[in-house]
């Protein structure tokens, strides 16, 4: 039993997670895969590595030092499953199974649940970063135990992304908070990856911009408050030429995004949470409406789209950073909301600073942006809204007029906004001194004899509405 901490699963993450640890000083690293080959493979790339190879899990386990950790990164689901009881049956109390695949967090509460009893520790871990990520510093997001944390904290600090001196990791909470943390993150990512989307729409089509014109506005922006990994990447992807037709890469790729599903189970889960989180929604519905080709050329047959022609308004490349910048605060106020709501369901004390700085580094959603949130919360951990941080409320103040002006043009010329228009919405909403909500209340008092509260008197009251329309006190 020679090497600290393991990896099960050697496809492209867990090889390159491997890799990673064993870059790190102190570290040795036991490798396994269900098919030897992959295994193989990567002793023969990376021999500087030291791995300590096996080829069957009994010996994977053997040349483990106790405790034992093993971190497993294959398919989510079956996949993972099937790992985990193969260790399971091997590992002694102590000893500790982290999943660092993409788990849905409902799964990494059962397994644990599953796996606690036996003295085990079952650790369900967000790894954000991509491939990439995982080779050279990723985002880690670990839930299980305190106890099993002081073991596998320091392994994973080792091989974090760091950002400004500090080690992208950080105990999120127990059980699956780790995994749900991750989801949130993705769904963050979906609204921030539309707002962005929409914002090019605007430019090229409103602002009459070409994609390289466009991709020399991203980097300008990639110098201020809207600094981050996503904005700088789509300065790239935009400035790309397509070898084979030398036309902009962006008009060579069909118009349809796909996706992985931690963008609808962020949704779903806020459903069931309470939690208006239109930023991922529209995100996600965005998709949905690109992939609907039939649907698409049924609608644009009829040929009633407008013309775009619509001359951008003076200053409109401000106005849509102002527009993105706002319509990004609402999305991450959205998703820090979610993970508020989950933490108050689930039982976990998560430290929403703690997680908005594991995010300024190795994520796909990292951001200078993250600095100020996390200042936020650590000026106030109990903030109503992020809207309400001093920093932001300057901010949608500063871009508000800008926000609007984005949202009538865009509207005008038939651009579609949904992430924009969804953000602009939702402030509006709470910023309202009255909501149509009390219209609403007084329908289903009407059709359902729901009940309705006054603003003068506590109630609940009814009216008799196919009566003598009086009203009653309910309770
Ligand atoms: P894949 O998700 O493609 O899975 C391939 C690996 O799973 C191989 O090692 C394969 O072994 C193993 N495997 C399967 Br499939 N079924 C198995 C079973 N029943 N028993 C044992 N091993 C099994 O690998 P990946 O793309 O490297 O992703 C690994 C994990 O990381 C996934 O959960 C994925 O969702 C997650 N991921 C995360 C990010 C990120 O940014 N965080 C990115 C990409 C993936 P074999 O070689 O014998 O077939």
């Amino acid at each position: 039993a020679v090497a600290n901490i393991g990896v099960v699963g050697l496809a492209v993450m867990g090889s390159n997670l491997a890799r990673n640890l064993a870059s790190r000083e102190g570290n040795t690293v036991a490798v396994y895969n269900r098919t030897y080959a992959r295994t193989q493979e990567l002793l023969e790339e990376h021999p500087e590595a030291g791995f300590v190879a096996s080829t069957t899990i009994d010996d994977f386990v053997a040349s483990l030092a106790k405790p034992r950790t093993a971190i497993i990164m294959v398919q989510a689901g079956k996949g993972t499953d099937a790992v985990i009881e193969q260790l399971r049956e091997r590992f002694e109390p102590g000893d500790i199974i982290v999943d660092g695949g993409n788990a849905n967090f409902h799964d990494t509460i059962e397994r644990e649940a599953r796996i606690a009893p036996s003295g085990i520790h079952f650790v369900g871990t967000g790894i954000s970063g991509g491939e990439e990520g995982a080779l050279d510093g990723p985002s880690i997001m670990p839930g299980g135990t305190a106890e099993s944390y002081e073991t596998l904290g320091p392994i994973l600090a080792s091989i974090a992304a760091v950002a400004e001196g500090e080690p992208c990791v950080t105990h999120v909470g127990t059980d699956g908070a780790g995994h749900f943390v991750k989801m949130i993150h993705n769904g963050i990512e979906y609204a921030d990856m539309e707002l962005i989307g929409e914002a090019y729409d605007l430019l090229r089509r409103v602002g009459g911009l070409e994609p390289a014109g466009i991709a020399d506005v991203f980097t300008a922006w990639n110098d201020g408050p809207l600094q981050s990994y996503l904005i700088e990447i789509t300065a790239e992807v935009l400035r790309h030429t397509d070898a084979k037709t030398g036309k902009p890469f962006i008009d060579i790729v069909v118009d349809e995004a796909g996706s992985k599903g931690t963008g609808v189970w962020t949704v779903q889960n806020s459903l069931d949470l309470g939690v208006p989180v239109g930023g991922v929604a529209e995100a996600v519905f965005a998709r949905a409406v690109s992939g609907k080709r039939a649907q698409r050329d049924a609608v644009r047959g009829l040929g009633l789209a407008r013309p775009t022609a619509t001359a951008a308004p003076e200053g409109f490349v401000d106005d849509v950073a102002k527009a993105l910048y706002a319509s990004k605060v609402v999305a991450y106020a959205q998703g820090f909301d979610a993970i508020i709501a989950g933490a108050e369901k689930y039982g976990w004390n998560i430290d929403k600073g703690a997680v908005a700085k594991i995010w300024r580094g190795g994520c796909i959603i990292r951001a200078q942006f993250l600095n100020v949130l996390a200042d936020a919360y650590a000026a106030n951990p109990n903030l109503a809204t992020l809207l309400e941080a001093p920093y932001f409320a300057q901010a949608i103040a500063d871009g508000q007029e800008a926000w609007r002006r984005v949202v009538v043009t865009a509207t005008q010329a038939g651009v579609p906004i949904p992430g924009f228009s969804a953000a602009l919405s939702y402030f509006d909403s709470l910023s309202a001194e009255r909501l149509p909500a009390a219209l609403v209340q007084g329908q289903r008092d009407f059709f359902g004899a729901h009940t309705y509260r006054r603003v003068d008197t506590p109630g609940p009251f009814h009216t008799l509405w196919s009566g003598d329309r009086s009203e009653i006190q309910t309770a």
